[in-house]
């Protein structure tokens, strides 16, 4: 076992697309030097890459191309295999993880059958979007503006029977522990928090005039209970009975005031938020306002603004949703409405018509896909024994190969008889698999850790090699995971946590998410046709000429401008880099005397880069880092000395992360035997990074005399001392009595005389 310390750095694995594209190449980059400079410090770096291979894109494909989405994926991820390896990414090719193959979803199955053993993992009937082109069924967050992320066809809704993972029994933790993720960007955690959106509020009761049955609504704004002119229930709602939208007919009763309000149906409420039913405040909630407008309902003020007293409600154009003080509502007049808010709140508690709540909006995660390429959920349904899980031992349910491609209809598996027909492993009778497959979402909350332990035949993983590498030291990949993969991948480790199969519960420590690479002020995109192709840039000018124009083009949080000179201006430096090696390394080592006249101001330089790039790496600026570097360079070539060997070393070993093949070339030639990439990064000398003498003046009272040279870790009684000495100081102070000597550290000397 190693005694070193671990560092896990991980980048989000990639969909095997076919081809890498410049973002690709940016998160592989950054991940790469910071992996190459994690090891030459001496950390037992774990540093994978794998496949996030199951999915619609593949399954379309195969039908576009008239083959099987295995192969397809399988083609897939060999040119793009090659690809990387031709960037010269230093992965860990042996813990190479791919999804869809049966070693991995095998484990995925299983973990399902641990939420489902520990009631995380549920069935219900539920009212689905349904992609029609792409005859499926999408995530809400797979739906942008009704429309499909991937299609863009209009979304339908569907009733269709689902599976669910539990997701909001972990809301409050998921949404507390955001406050541990310090290595995080502030920008993913307010969109994880947004996510999450924790709400607090009452539940009101309302009575109905003319029915036996209460109508109960939730409020975060008990405040403005006085104001309520209509009710609005989702159509979904018993009490609508059928009713989509408009007037039930119905009354119910303000326990405020005992006025009768009119019940609503409307599809702007949604059944599965708080109770599926609302109260109605229009002067108050903007969507109220413009549904009241719209069917003629009243509007009644019950807050103003603070500063206005006039505020007719016949001027107003829009609702009023701020703070203000309260009006028309009897015993709160004149509160502030955030202190009527819990007076309210608990006046309805003591009424016994109110309860206070806390919602979520996060709902529970639709994982059910009816899809053929993705992992088969373990399910078997039986008339006499019901919904059976798959045993551990008969797991992988392996997806079978005879299925026909349309891209048409439901649930492919229920095409294949031979998938769907099956025994009840518990009472032998003729029952049916489950048919869906699993969210890909799936796949990609759990591969980090079997990267830990991705042989392991017996287990998803093991805890102690889990426990060995997690967690995650440093993520790295796009913003447009920041809410989803990130926070299943949250929910995952903590399921995993409690269900003791790894000791930590949060899964990734530090977070950087890259910008997007641009082009003419554009994404790169093949339908804006200004791709640029890794490999054309590579063939062109080498992998390292791409990885240091990447990484020097901008910092890693923000966008990057693909410029054709700044690909020029990479080729040239490595060039240069090339050129001065070669004109040195023939040389003798040079003279004691070109040493002292030369040869320490550009030693001097060389540790003071050492100490900026290891700094300028440790914060992700690599653009600056490079910039040292070329400094650096620049001055080498300068001061036109035989630069010594030493100079030559560092300056390649610093350069080594960012530029692997070109030093590594560049080190052989230097005649050494052993790997650039095997050696230790360099450290720099202290001594050498301070400026050794300064100059400070001397002023004899007030006046400036003199400015005298003293080495820079002078002692101030020595400085005092060889103030006084100065021949131009001593025609101001000789024979006078000194009072005092004030010295301003390494600013200045002012020597007091009498008279
Ligand atoms: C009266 C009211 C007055 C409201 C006001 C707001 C402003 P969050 O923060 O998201 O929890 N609401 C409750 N259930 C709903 C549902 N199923 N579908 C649609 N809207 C629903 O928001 C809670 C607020 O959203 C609730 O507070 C309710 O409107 C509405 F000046 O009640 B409010
Ligand atoms: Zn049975």
């Amino acid at each position: 076992m190693s005694s070193s310390p671990k560092y896990y750095d991980l980048v989000m694995f990639p969909y095997p697309s076919g081809n890498l594209h410049m973002g690709h190449v940016r998160n592989y980059a950054i991940g790469d030097v910071l992996a190459r400079y994690k090891r030459m410090q001496g950390f037992e770096v774990l540093h994978p890459i794998g496949w996030d291979s199951f999915g619609l894109p593949a399954e379309n494909a195969a039908i576009k191309h008239k083959s099987h989405p295995a192969e397809w994926t399988q083609k897939c991820i060999e040119r793009m295999t090659r690809q990387i390896k031709s960037l010269g990414i230093s992965y860990d090719w042996d813990r190479e993880v791919t999804t869809c193959k049966e070693d991995y979803y095998k484990w995925t199955q299983w973990l399902f059958l641990q939420f489902y053993n520990k009631g995380l993992a549920y069935k219900k009937a539920a009212s689905v979007n349904f992609c029609p082109k792409c005859a499926t069924v999408l995530a809400n967050e797979q739906v942008k503006e009704d429309k499909c992320w991937r299609c863009d066809s209009l979304v339908e809704e569907k009733k269709l029977e689902q599976w669910f993972l539990k997701i909001t029994d972990y809301a409050d933790r998921l949404l507390k522990d955001i406050d541990k993720l310090s290595g995080w960007p502030e920008n993913v955690k307010s969109m994880q928090r947004n996510w999450i959106g924790k709400s607090r509020g009452v539940r009101i009761s309302f009575r109905l005039t003319a029915h036996s049955s209460r109508l109960s609504v939730y409020t975060t704004r008990p405040d403005t209970l006085f104001g309520v002119t209509y009710m609005v229930l989702a159509p979904e709602h018993p009490l609508a009975e059928g009713k989509t939208s408009g007037f039930t007919g119905k009354y119910a009763i303000n326990p405020a005031n005992n006025e009768e309000i009119p019940i609503w149906v409307s599809d702007y409420v949604l059944m599965e938020y708080g109770t599926g039913a609302v109260m109605a405040v229009p002067a108050h909630d903007q969507r109220d306002f413009e549904f009241a407008k719209k069917n003629n309902l009243p509007i009644k003020l019950v807050i103003k603004p603070f500063s206005s007293s006039h505020f007719p409600v016949s001027e107003m154009k829009e609702a009023f949703v701020d703070e203000g003080t309260m009006v028309n509502s009897a015993q709160f007049d004149g509160l502030p409405s955030s202190e009527g808010l819990k007076k309210i709140g608990d006046w309805l508690v003591e009424k016994g018509v109110g309860e206070w709540q806390t919602h979520f909006r996060l709902r529970d995660w639709l994982i059910s896909r009816q899809r053929y390429w993705g992992a088969p959920i373990p399910i078997i349904y039986c008339d006499n024994c019901g919904t059976v899980p798959v045993a551990d031992k008969d797991l992988p349910v392996i997806l079978p190969r005879d299925i026909k491609f349309t891209g048409e209809g439901t649930s492919p598996l229920a095409s294949s008889k031979s998938f769907s027909n099956v025994k009840c492993p518990n009472c032998g009778a003729a029952a049916r698999r489950e048919t869906d497959t699993m969210d890909t979402f799936i796949c990609s909350s759990w591969y980090y850790l079997r990267y830990c332990d991705p042989k392991n035949s017996k287990q998803a993983f093991s805890k102690e090699n889990a426990d060995k590498y997690m967690p995650v030291d440093q993520y790295i990949g796009g913003v447009e995971h920041a809410i989803l993969h990130l926070l299943y991948s949250r929910f995952f480790t903590k399921v995993l946590h409690d269900l003791d199969l790894v000791s930590c519960d949060e899964p990734f420590t530090n977070l950087l998410t890259q910008g997007m690479v641009i082009k003419d002020g554009a994404k790169m995109s093949k339908s804006k046709g200004n791709v640029v192709d890794p490999d054309d840039i590579i063939k062109k000018y080498g992998a390292d000429t791409a990885r240091l124009f990447i990484l020097f083009a901008s910092p890693p949080e923000r966008e990057l401008e693909w410029s054709d000179k700044g690909i020029e201006g990479a080729y040239r430096f490595l060039n240069r880099v090339k050129r001065l090696v070669s004109e040195n390394v023939q040389r003798p080592t040079p003279n004691a005397q070109t040493i002292s006249n030369f040869q320490i101001p550009i030693t001097k330089k060389l540790h003071q880069t050492i100490k900026a790039v290891t700094e300028d790496i440790e914060r992700f600026s690599f653009n600056t880092a490079i910039a040292r570097m070329m400094e650096l360079l620049n001055e080498l070539n300068r001061v036109r000395v035989e630069v010594g060997s030493e100079v030559l070393d560092m300056f390649l070993l610093l350069l080594s992360p960012f530029a692997p093949f070109t030093t590594e070339e560049l080190w052989k030639e230097l005649g050494y035997k052993d790997s650039i990439h095997k050696q230790e990064w360099p450290k720099y000398d202290p001594k050498m990074i301070i400026e050794s003498e300064i100059e400070i003046p001397v002023s004899v009272n007030g006046k400036r005399r003199d400015a005298i040279i003293v080495s820079a870790d002078a002692k101030e009684d020595q400085i005092k001392e060889l103030a006084q000495k100065s021949e131009k100081v001593q025609k101001f102070i000789s024979g006078k009595q000194i009072r005092k000597i004030i010295y301003v550290p390494k600013k200045m000397v002012n020597i007091v005389i009498a008279g």
